[in-house]
C-alpha cells in the first residue's frame, strides 16, 4: 500500500549557485554571492561555489545518475547572471544554451523540471544599483522571468519564482551574515516588499504568456518558503506570546503575500508604526492581490521551540558542524528560539522533528485552504562517514524516511501534497558552511577530480521511488 498520489513526484533539488560552478564560464556577469563569498571572513573557511559540483560541465553525468535512481522530478535553479550577466540589457546566448541543454536531458529521462528562478544569486550590477531595496530590480527580475518563460516555457510545467525569502532577506538585511551584509531591519522590510512586487509581477507575466500559448497550458507558478512551525517553550503567556510573534514574523509575513495578497494587518501596522517600513506605492497592494500563487513549495528541515526574550541579543548560528557550539538565537525584546532539552539535534543544531512536518503542512491548510503543496527542500546535512570507501549515511536514509512517513500523514490528514524533493542530488556548497555539511544521494570527491559515487542513500531513494513508497 502506498500513501502517495498516483502523480506524486519524486525529486531532488538543487540550487545554481551551489552546485554549478562554472562562476565566469561562457560570458556569465558575476553575482553577489561570486563576489561576497571571497571577502574575508564571510564564509566557512573561505568556501565558495567558483567550482562547487561542476555540474554545469558535467550536468550529462548527473542526469544520467537522476534517471538511474529513478527521480521523476528535479528541482533546480536560474542563474540570472548566466543569463543577463548585467541584470539586464544584453542576453548572454550562451547561458540560455545552457539551460536548454539542461531541461532537455532532463526531458530525455522524462525528468520534470521545477524551475525556481531566484535562489540568492542576485547579478551583482543590480546590486550596484540598490539591489532588492530599489524598484529598478522588481522591474529587472520581471523581464528576467519573462525571458526564461519565452525560453523554457513550453518545456517546464513547474516554476517558483523565490526560495526562502525570509532567508536571503534575513540573513542579508537583518543579521548581515549573506550579502549584502547590512543590518537595518527597516531596510530589510522594504527590500523584501520589493521582492513580493517582483513575484507577483512574475505571476502576471507568466500568466499573459500562457493566455498567448508560450508558456505550456498546464505549467503552474508558486513561491517556495521556509517552513518552521514553532511551539512555545512553555505554557508561560509570555512563551506563548512569543511563539505567535515568531509565527507572525518568520511564516505569516512570508506566506500572506503570496496566498492572500496582503500582510498579516496587525504585524504590518506595527511594522510601520515602528520602522516606517514598508512603504507602498500606488498599485502595489492591488498587484499582490491579483497575482496569488498555484502552489506553494515548502522547505522543512526543523521547527524551533520559541521562548519571551528579555536578555538574548544574537543572531549567529552553527557552521562548524560541531553540535552544541550554537548559541541561542534570538532579538532581544521580541522573542528567542531555545534548544529542546529532550530534542533530538543534527551536528549544526538543527532539532529533528519529523512531525513537524505533518504539523507545519495541516498548520497552512488551516489558514490558507487546501493549497497545492510541493515538499520543496528537506534533508539532513551531515559529515557522512566513509567505510571502506563506500558512503554509509545510514543517518540521512532515517531523516528521509521518517520525513517521507509525516510527509504521508499529511496526506492522509487531507493536505494536498504533490511532490518530495530532498536537499540534495549531489553534495554540493553549504551557503556558510562549505563542503563539509553534506546533504546529497551523491558524494562528490573533492580530492579526486569531483569524482560521483552513489552513497547508500542512493539506492535506498531508488528503492523508495520504484515502490512508490510502499516500502516506508
Ligand atoms: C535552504 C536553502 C538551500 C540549502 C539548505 C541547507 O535554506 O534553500 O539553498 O542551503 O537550506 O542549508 P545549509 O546549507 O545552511 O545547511
Amino acid at each position: 500500500m502506498t500513501a502517495f498520489p498516483e502523480q506524486f513526484l519524486w525529486g531532488a533539488a538543487s540550487a545554481a549557485y551551489q552546485v554549478e560552478g562554472g562562476h565566469d564560464a561562457d560570458g556569465k556577469g558575476p553575482s553577489i554571492w561570486d563576489l561576497y563569498a571571497h571577502l574575508p571572513g564571510t564564509t566557512h573557511e573561505g568556501t565558495n561555489g567558483d567550482l562547487a559540483a561542476d555540474h554545469y560541465h558535467r550536468f550529462k553525468e548527473d542526469v544520467a545518475l537522476m534517471a538511474e535512481q529513478g527521480l521523476t522530478s528535479y528541482r533546480f535553479s536560474i542563474a540570472w547572471t548566466r543569463l543577463f550577466p548585467a541584470g539586464r540589457g544584453a542576453v548572454n546566448p550562451a547561458g540560455v544554451a545552457f539551460y536548454h541543454a539542461l531541461i532537455d536531458e532532463l526531458l530525455r529521462h522524462n525528468i520534470k523540471p521545477m524551475i525556481t528562478l531566484y535562489h540568492w544569486d542576485l547579478p551583482q550590477a543590480l546590486q550596484d544599483i540598490g539591489g532588492w531595496e530599489s524598484r529598478e530590480t522588481v522591474d529587472a527580475f520581471a523581464d528576467y522571468a519573462e525571458l526564461c518563460y519565452r525560453e523554457f516555457g513550453a518545456k517546464a510545467e513547474l516554476w517558483a519564482t523565490f526560495n526562502e525569502t525570509v532567508v536571503f532577506i534575513g540573513m542579508g538585511y537583518i543579521t548581515g551574515a549573506h550579502p549584502p551584509g547590512v543590518r537595518d531591519p527597516a531596510r530589510a522590510l522594504q527590500a523584501c516588499h520589493h521582492v513580493f512586487l517582483a513575484h507577483a509581477r512574475a505571476v502576471q507575466r507568466f500568466r499573459e504568456l500562457k493566455q498567448d500559448g508560450l508558456v505550456r497550458h498546464d505549467a503552474v507558478i508558486g513561491f517556495v518558503n521556509v517552513l518552521q512551525p514553532h511551539a512555545s517553550a512553555s505554557d508561560r503567556p509570555e512563551d506563548i506570546a512569543a511563539r505567535a510573534l515568531a509565527d507572525g514574523c518568520f511564516t505569516h509575513w512570508f506566506y500572506d503575500p503570496v496566498l492572500r495578497g496582503e500582510y498579516p494587518a496587525e504585524l504590518l501596522q506595527w511594522a510601520q508604526e515602528a520602522l516606517g517600513a514598508p512603504l507602498f506605492a500606488p498599485g502595489d497592494t492591488e498587484l499582490l492581490k491579483a497575482n496569488l500563487c498555484d502552489f506553494i513549495g515548502v522547505n522543512y528541515y526543523k521547527r524551533e521551540l520559541v521562548a519571551a526574550n528579555p536578555d538574548v541579543d544574537n543572531t549567529r548560528i552553527n557552521t562548524s558542524g560541531e553540535k552544541g557550539s550554537g548559541r541561542e538565537f534570538g532579538f532581544r525584546g521580541l522573542f528567542k528560539l531555545v534548544r529542546n532539552p529532550s530534542g533530538e539535534y543534527t551536528d549544526w543544531d538543527w532539532e529533528i522533528y519529523p512531525r513537524g512536518l505533518t504539523e507545519g503542512i495541516l498548520q497552512l491548510k488551516a489558514r490558507y485552504g487546501n493549497v497545492p503543496v510541493y515538499i520543496t527542500e528537506n534533508g539532513l546535512g551531515a559529515k557522512d562517514p566513509i567505510i571502506d570507501g563506500e558512503v554509509v549515511d545510514d543517518a540521512r536514509i532515517d531523516y528521509l524516511a521518517r520525513h517521507l512517513k509525516a510527509a504521508a500523514d499529511a496526506i492522509a490528514a487531507g493536505a494536498d501534497v504533490r511532490g518530495y524533493y530532498p536537499w540534495s542530488f549531489t553534495d554540493l556548497l553549504s551557503w556558510l558552511n562549505g563542503y563539509q555539511k553534506q546533504y546529497g544521494f551523491v558524494y562528490i570527491d573533492r580530492d579526486n577530480h569531483l569524482a560521483r559515487q552513489r552513497k547508500k542513500s542512493f539506492f535506498w531513494y531508488q528503492e523508495v521511488i520504484r515502490s512508490h513508497g510502499a516500502g516506508l
